[in-house]
């Protein structure tokens, strides 16, 4: 059994709002995870890495539609996606040309706390979203390994996050995601149809004075290669 948390107040917002772990095998939610100090470590750390890898705009497949989230990756390989090549992995940063910077260790640290799975992360997404900044629906299944879960890290402003199940139709649930927050998606909830509809502005102070436009980050944490 994975950890839950029984339903409190505080998880029932809105119709439809609940803590997910309740939803979907395999989803785990760590509230608060990071606390404010290692949340302003980790955002320091991850400061070095983004004057080296900065945040582009990434476009879509065939479209070339830009989002509206930008992005950057730490680790041996980065998820990019342009209209030519479409969405896959690869060892350098699209605009620079040059490698992306190694993970953080207090990031491979999280990662061998909670991911029940002994080989590193490959690659660390880093996504940066100033409101309206949204990510539709979408499965994460681009890498080869899905026995290897996804860790992700919110930073900053809350988010309305909203997650389903395997087919783009499932009923979804909602709930939101705040600074600290950790939430590990094994097993079924890997393949689970998931997007932030929004982002709340000014709920959070940590990026402020930090990264000059507010907004929120999100980390995912990823293995893409099967091991061996
Ligand atoms: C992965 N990011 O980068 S993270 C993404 O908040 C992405 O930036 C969102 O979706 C963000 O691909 C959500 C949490 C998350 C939730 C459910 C998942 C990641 C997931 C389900 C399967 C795989
Ligand atoms: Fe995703």
């Amino acid at each position: 059994m994975g950890y839950t948390r029984p339903l409190t107040p505080g998880s029932l917002r809105v119709r439809n709002m609940v803590s997910a772990d309740q939803f979907i095998q395999g989803f785990r939610f760590l509230p608060g995870y990071f606390d404010r100090s290692a949340q302003i470590d980790l955002l320091e750390a991850l400061r070095e890495a983004i004057a080296e890898s900065p945040f582009y705009t990434p476009t879509m497949p065939r479209s070339g539609k830009p989002l509206s989230v930008r992005m950057t990756n730490l680790g041996p390989l980065g998820w990019v996606t342009d209209r030519d090549g479409g969405y896959r992995y690869q060892a350098t940063h699209p605009v620079t040309g040059q490698p992306w910077p190694p993970i953080p260790a207090m990031v491979l640290d999280l990662w061998r706390k909670v991911a029940d799975y002994e080989p590193p992360p490959e690659a660390c997404l880093v996504n940066y979203y100033v409101p309206p900044a949204r990510l539709g629906l979408h499965q994460d299944a681009d890498e080869r390994d899905f026995a290897a879960p996804v860790v992700s890290v919110s930073l900053g402003d809350s988010c309305l996050f909203r997650i389903g199940g395997r087919e783009r139709a499932s009923p979804t649930r909602s709930m939101k995601l705040s600074s600290g927050d950790v939430v590990i998606l094994g097993g079924a909830a890997r393949l689970a149809f998931h997007g932030v509809d929004r982002v709340h502005p000014g709920t959070s102070t940590l990026l402020a004075g930090r990264f000059a436009e507010g907004g929120r980050i999100n980390l995912t944490l990823r293995r893409v290669t099967e091991p061996g």
